[in-house]
């Protein structure tokens, strides 16, 4: 019987596999993140670890994925639920772009911290939003949903494995080998034709909607290594010759906490695809729509602590639009060094930051009664604390990173009135519960807290 944790892990480790074949420049991402990994380590040494052990790092990825209906989405969730992995967040780029990128997001992901530990695995998964009247008229919302209720993306018989392995959590090696084949052909990119002149009618509005809803199938879009420095990653990555976009999207370099997560990647490259002609002439045509993402984490913030960071994104942008010449990584440094705490004892004083706590081994023993606060605690020698990794997205890093790879801008009309989707309205389509992740954090926190409250005896 091979565990979900097991499976998880080997369809991340294919789907690496398959994707450094699709796109090499992956590889090359792949390899100098790892270089990039064993330089910090030997450089900071065990504090290059406070974030997650250099194996987690290694392994970790993340994967992106899009589709268009909500039954689609129901599938995929489906397929990642035999993984382990459930939906987590929700993110509306619909509003978060400049230009158009109509969809709305969730994350799927493994919740518990064992489970995170053994293999972090995640996928960004995008719904597109058809009914949208700002991007789609109703005759092309028509068209277009017609269009997707005539495909199928999963075999019907990877769902009922897929079942079969969240209702056993697992499954024997046979099914788990078939099943594994299954899920990972189900994101290669197909080499079927694609309709030229469907495309391109949606490519008008959206690039976006063009690499959902004018193809037959779906497919990975990039697949996320994670960096200890990812500003050393850039410059590397520059030096090998490849193309990156202009920023790292998050927070900026600097010499305090790493909080969140800070994402850049490699532009999207052109790549060979069928095109049907609407003469039925099929010829060999490119597209631009996959690029190679890597991201480094940090800390996990509180409600709080995320209302911090969206105001200073704020800051950052007023300081920008009064100065446009200043450089923004400089910009928000400054910001940053104004406004957040430089040490992680601080962001947990001031309840921005989540973190679990552990009973010292060589805590005072001279009888004194432990004090009744974390924080006195931790400075009086009784409790250590560890921050707590950020397992999840951006919604304005993500819209960063959909954008600097679009071909073109799109259309859009504000004038219309969007359509108003949440996550109880993503629940209903995923048909479950899409989680909040600040509930997690704070669930893992406090059973820290439990924890060692009953160890030192305390209530
Ligand atoms: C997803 C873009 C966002 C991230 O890591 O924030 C993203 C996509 O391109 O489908 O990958
Ligand atoms: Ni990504």
């Amino acid at each position: 019987m091979i565990s979900q944790w097991r499976l998880r892990a080997a369809f991340a480790a294919r789907l690496s596999e398959m994707y450094g074949r699709e796109v090499p420049a992956y590889t090359t991402l792949v390899d100098v993140s790892r270089e990039v990994n064993e330089d910090v380590l030997r450089a900071r040494g065990a504090d290059a670890e406070r974030l997650g052990s250099i194996g987690r790092v290694t392994a970790e990825r993340h994967g992106a994925i899009r589709v268009g209906t909500p039954a689609e989405l129901a599938q995929v969730a489906r397929i990642f639920g035999a993984l382990g992995m459930h939906p987590v967040g929700f993110y509306d780029l619909r509003d978060a772009a400049a230009s158009a990128v109509p969809v709305v997001s969730t994350a799927f992901r493994p919740v518990d911290g064992e489970e995170l530990a053994r293999n972090p695995f995640r996928v960004f998964t995008s719904l597109l939003t058809p009914a949208d009247p700002r991007f789609f008229d109703t005759g092309l919302r028509a068209r277009l949903e017609t269009f997707l209720a005539g495909r199928e993306l999963f075999p019907p018989e990877l769902l009922t494995l897929a079942d079969r392995a969240e209702a056993e959590h697992g499954l024997p090696d046979e099914a788990a080998e078939r099943f594994l084949q299954l899920a990972v052909s189900a994101f290669e990119l197909s080499a079927d034709p694609i309709d030229r002149a469907w495309y391109e009618t949606l490519e008008r509005v959206s690039a976006v909607a063009a690499d959902i809803g004018g193809v037959r199938s779906t497919h990975i879009n990039h697949l996320t290594p994670r960096v200890l420095d990812i500003d050393e990653l850039y410059r590397r990555m520059t030096e090998h010759g490849i193309e990156m976009i202009d920023t790292v999207q998050g927070p900026p370099a600097w010499r305090g906490p790493d909080v969140l997560l800070r994402q850049t990647s490699f532009r999207a490259l052109a790549e060979h695809r069928a095109l049907r002609l609407p003469d039925g002439t099929v010829t060999q045509g490119a597209l631009r729509v996959r690029f190679g993402e890597v991201e480094a984490r940090g800390i996990a913030l509180t409600r709080e602590g995320r209302s911090l960071y969206d105001s200073l994104l704020g800051r950052i942008d007023e300081r920008l639009a009064r100065d446009p010449g200043a450089q923004r990584s400089e910009v928000a440094r400054a910001v940053w060094e104004k406004h957040l705490p430089a040490t992680e004892q601080e962001l947990a004083e001031r309840k921005l930051a989540y973190f679990t706590y552990e009973v010292v081994d060589e805590r005072p023993r001279d009888g004194r009664r432990p004090p009744a606060d974390l924080a006195a605690l931790v400075s009086g020698g009784w409790l250590r604390a560890t921050p707590i990794v950020y397992e999840d997205f951006l919604p304005r890093s993500a819209a960063g990173i959909f954008q600097s790879n679009l071909s073109g801008e799109g259309s859009r009309d504000n004038a219309r009135e969007g359509i108003a989707y949440d996550a109880a309205w993503l629940s209903g389509a995923v048909g479950r519960e899409v989680l909040d992740p600040f509930s997690l954090y704070e669930q893992q926190q406090n059973r820290s807290v439990d924890r060692v409250s009953r160890e030192l005896g305390l209530r």
